[in-house]
């Protein structure tokens, strides 16, 4: 199958807004390149190669210190291009893997060896065909000892069907994009109140405030109408949500979003140098380098 999705931004702008020293681009991608690192044959969409080279510099363009690499369902539970990235990335990033239920401790060992830590659960059916609540429930416990935590992602419309599931998981959850709330809906309205619940009556819940690009129906270059509900999350829950690119946005239809421009969304959501240390550096090092943290 081609690329059926459209390249990411050739040249971002320089942000407007300086991330603060330390931060940390929580959620983006590599992907292949395909003659090295194939996608996976039940993949739904084809993306464009986007290479760890290319992301190393979008990282140092934008002001960002390190990365968390989230393995997308164009891999499948192939996670070689993941960590080819993590391995020559000198420590500067980490990662969230996809595995299945036969996935060795050997396996696990040498993901975690790489940089992983954590594993991510989608259930965004036009993305992937999730896996029986059995057998992610079983990676879960295994995972748990370890110390890693569960990516999840879904729609926001799919939510109350998965709750009982998703706090159930042993482990911190991490909930990717909010949970895609509806921003046509009001940020006070019962849909996006039930995703609030959630954050708020689960402490071991955190939430990316990511993917402007994606929620938005307002549109670039400043996706207004999603700052209220990030800056609810923000506010609300300071110590429990990251923030990341989503470089180099998969499966984005309506336009391809300009990197600089996403980083100048942070200021709208994160009003606060306070906050936005938290979100940027606090956070994600708690989370993924805490060996750094004291
Ligand atoms: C994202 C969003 C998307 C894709 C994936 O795993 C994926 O393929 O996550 C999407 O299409 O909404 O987080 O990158």
């Amino acid at each position: 199958m081609d690329a059926n999705w459209i390249p990411f931004h050739p040249n971002p702008s320089e942000p407007g807004f300086r991330v603060p020293a330390g931060a940390v681009d929580a959620h983006c991608h590599v992907f292949g390149p395909a003659a090295q690192f194939p996608f996976a044959p039940q993949r739904k969409y084809t993306p464009c190669d986007a290479g760890k080279d290319a992301l190393w510099a979008l990282r140092d363009h934008l002001g960002f210190s390190r990365n968390v690499i989230v393995q997308a369902t164009c891999h499948g539970d192939d996670n070689r291009a993941l960590v080819d990235a993590l391995e020559s990335s000198r420590g500067l990033a980490r990662g969230v893997a996809t595995v299945g239920g036969s996935v060795s401790d050997a396996q696990l060992d040498a993901l975690h060896d790489a940089g992983v830590r954590g594993v991510r659960f989608n259930f965004v059916k036009r993305l992937v065909d999730a896996l029986p609540f059995d057998e992610l429930a079983a990676i879960a416990e295994r995972i748990a000892p370890r110390d890693w935590h569960v990516v999840i992602y879904f729609e926001a419309a799919d939510l109350a069907q998965y709750y009982d599931f998703f706090t159930a998981l042993p482990t911190t959850v991490v909930v990717d994009h909010m949970g895609r709330p509806d921003v046509s809906l009001p940020v006070d309205g019962p849909d996006f109140e039930r995703f609030i619940r959630l954050l708020a009556d689960n402490p071991n819940f955190w939430s990316k405030v990511t993917c402007p690009e994606r929620l938005s129906l307002a549109g670039p270059p400043s996706y207004d109408d999603v700052i209220p509900f990030a800056r609810k999350v923000v506010e609300l829950f300071p110590d429990r949500v990251l923030w990341g690119t989503d470089w180099p946005h998969p499966n984005m239809k309506s336009h391809m979003p300009d990197d600089g421009k996403l980083v100048d969304f942070i200021p709208g959501i994160a009003p606060t140098a306070v906050l936005q240390r938290k979100l940027l550096v606090d956070n994600p090092m708690r989370l993924y380098w805490p060996e750094e943290c004291s």
